[in-house]
């Protein structure tokens, strides 16, 4: 039996390439989640912290995910039964604190959100190593001197403890429409190397130049550096709240989260065609959501003369192609079929090729199979082609992943 351990070392080649994302459309399972400190699930709801006085909460995603390359988050909140307007609101972090999920800020002062050090106590009990994005609902004053109580900031103090004085902050921004409001809210964070994206109810709300790997600059001046992450790539990635002598229900209804990949990945190995021919697939670069980026994808080495079709799925599979084929089907159903094709070149050489214009098909053909795309979404690529003399007629390339970008 060769097959299984052919079978074992193409999942050991694929492993690493997958997508590293989660979702929760809602919290009636928090499984995958660590919940701190005074932070609870209740009616399909993350309650960070329940309004009373002088709470704090953490949640974690359980597993450090990539960040390196970029990513998304999407989350949807809501502060309500709030005495006296409420407070302090919730942070999103990103942070790789000695504590892994364990981390929880000062619990001496809301205004710590539940992440930050508080600085008129000598306990030193802010997050290290980490960038917090407040969604700030509550103006303390000195010594943290917020903007209007309701905004947005991003804090970080680099491979230090947190810290959530405004001094710490690289960027913020106040929305039109007060989040405070008792409705529910959609934030966005997009991030690629160098810049940080915050899209507040779907409209560009601000953007701030940082990176994890050289940091960026606080508000007040001074640069500010980068964070260590976790095996050069990943971060532990929550989200964090508190109350006072103010309080109000800090609230998560849903969250999830996309790592981008660095460029479209190979993974598994293409059938040998009756003529010797392997083709491979490759793509120039991943598509993004717009389809406004050149995203061409081409299979090379294929037999002259041959009609074929490029096929793509949302997940991957290794499966036999059928019995005494050297191929392998590396799509998961429900697959999409693109346009069938000749692969050109000369008969009984590999000097054919296919080549699929990605953004063209995309555009051109309403509810393929994947739309509409979100971005972290992936897409499995594999070229199909006729070889009347192999098994079932027909062989298979290698296949591709493309990860959509924002
Ligand atoms: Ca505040
Ligand atoms: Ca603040």
């Amino acid at each position: 039996m060769r097959i299984p351990s052919v079978l074992a070392s193409l999942i050991a080649l694929a492993t690493p390439t997958l997508a590293q994302s989660f979702n929760y459309p809602n919290f009636t399972s928090t499984s995958g989640l660590v919940l701190n400190g005074n932070a609870l699930a209740t009616a399909g709801i993350l309650r960070v912290t329940p309004a009373a006085a002088s709470q704090r909460g953490a949640v974690w995603y359980s597993q450090p995910l990539s960040v390196v390359n970029g990513f998304t988050l999407d989350m949807t909140f809501q502060f309500t039964s709030q005495v006296n307007s409420g407070a302090d609101g919730l942070a999103i972090l990103f942070q790789n604190d000695p504590r892994a999920t364990a981390a929880l800020g000062s619990a001496t002062a809301g205004s710590c959100i539940g992440y930050a050090d508080n600085p008129t106590q000598p306990a030193n009990v802010g997050i290290v190593n980490s960038l917090a994005l407040e969604i700030d609902t509550y103006d303390a004053g000195s010594p943290f001197f917020d903007g209007t109580g309701a905004d947005f900031s991003w804090h970080t103090n680099g491979t230090a403890q947190n810290d959530a004085r405004e001094s710490y902050s690289i960027g913020y921004a106040t929305p039109a429409v007060d989040f405070t409001n008792g409705l529910a809210h959609t934030v966005r964070i997009e991030y690629v190397p160098g810049t940080l994206k915050v899209i507040y109810d779907g409209a560009l709300l601000f953007t701030t130049p940082y990176s994890f790997a050289t940091g960026g600059t606080w508000i007040g001046g001074g640069s500010v550096g980068g964070l260590n992450l976790i095996n050069g790539t990943s971060l532990y990635i929550g989200v964090t709240g508190a109350t006072g002598g103010v309080w109000e229900n800090n609230d998560v209804l849903t969250w999830s989260f996309a790592s981008t990949a660095s460029a479209p990945t190979s993974y598994c190995t293409a059938g040998t065609s009756t003529n010797g021919c392997t083709p491979t697939l490759s793509a120039n670069a991943n598509p993004n959501l717009a389809h406004s980026t050149p995203c061409t994808i081409s299979a090379t080495g294929v037999e002259g003369q041959k009609t074929g079709v490029l096929f793509y799925g949302l997940d991957s599979l290794i499966q036999p192609w059928a019995t005494g084929s050297t191929s392998f089907l590396c799509v998961r159903l429900p697959t999409q079929r693109t346009l069938s094709q000749s692969s050109g070149g000369t008969v009984g050489t590999c000097s054919g090729t296919f080549t699929l214009d990605w953004n063209l098909f995309q555009t051109t053909t309403p509810g393929a199979v994947g739309q509409p795309w979100i971005a972290g979404e992936v897409a499995c690529v594999q070229a199909w082609y006729r070889d009347p003399p192999a098994p079932k007629s027909t062989n298979l390339s290698n296949a591709l992943r493309l990860t959509y970008l924002p």
